[in-house]
């Protein structure tokens, strides 16, 4: 069963993908939601493909959780981003593992970087603890969005616009 089918009618709520007028890289541990996102954002039909490797999509760059999990690989989020203006700290509300360092920001000079909270159409989805982590790791804005119902995502979107 796909995440989309445990969705009822009313929680689907309708937003309209447009081209995005800033470039967006996309940070957080997997399983987050950081691919079914960019897919949301593009318009494209939602499924499930384990990302390998920075994955390069025009204006957005996806990444592998495991970036974000191995310290070793925070070098190659720094100089990965240096070509894009807004770096998106990805967080799954229905997971509350505290997966960003305080002050993970740091890693990311000069760039915008904003909170994403994910998947807030699950029932049991904290969103208190993602909020909570996000600012410790020094987001100036947060976003609470689904990317199956929608919800959250034209907000996002005009941010991005
Ligand atoms: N209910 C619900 N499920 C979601 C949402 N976003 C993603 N998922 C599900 O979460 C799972 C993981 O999503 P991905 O987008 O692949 O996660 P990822 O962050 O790209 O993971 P990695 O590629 O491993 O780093 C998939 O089964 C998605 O269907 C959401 O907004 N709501
Ligand atoms: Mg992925």
């Amino acid at each position: 069963m796909s995440a989309a089918e445990v969705l009822t009618e009313e929680q689907m709520h309708d937003f309209v993908p447009a081209p995005l007028g800033r470039r967006l890289m996309l940070v957080g541990t997997t399983g987050s939601g950081k691919t079914t996102l960019m897919q949301a954002l593009l318009g494209e039909e939602l499924k499930y493909i384990k990302t390998q490797a920075m994955d390069y999509r025009g204006k957005i760059l996806d990444t592998p959780g495991e970036f974000v999990e191995m310290p070793r690989f925070y070098n190659a989020l720094t100089v990965s981003s240096a070509d894009y203006e807004v770096v998106a700290l990805v967080h799954d509300s229905s997971r509350q593992v505290n997966c960003f360092p305080p002050n993970f920001n740091a890693l990311f000079n000069n760039r915008d970087v904003i909170g994403v909270i994910t998947k807030v159409d699950v029932e049991k989805s904290g969103l208190s603890f993602s909020r909570r982590m996000l600012e410790n790791a020094g987001v100036k804005r947060i976003f609470e969005i689904s990317s199956v119902s929608g919800k959250g995502m034209q907000e996002l979107m005009d941010y991005l616009s």
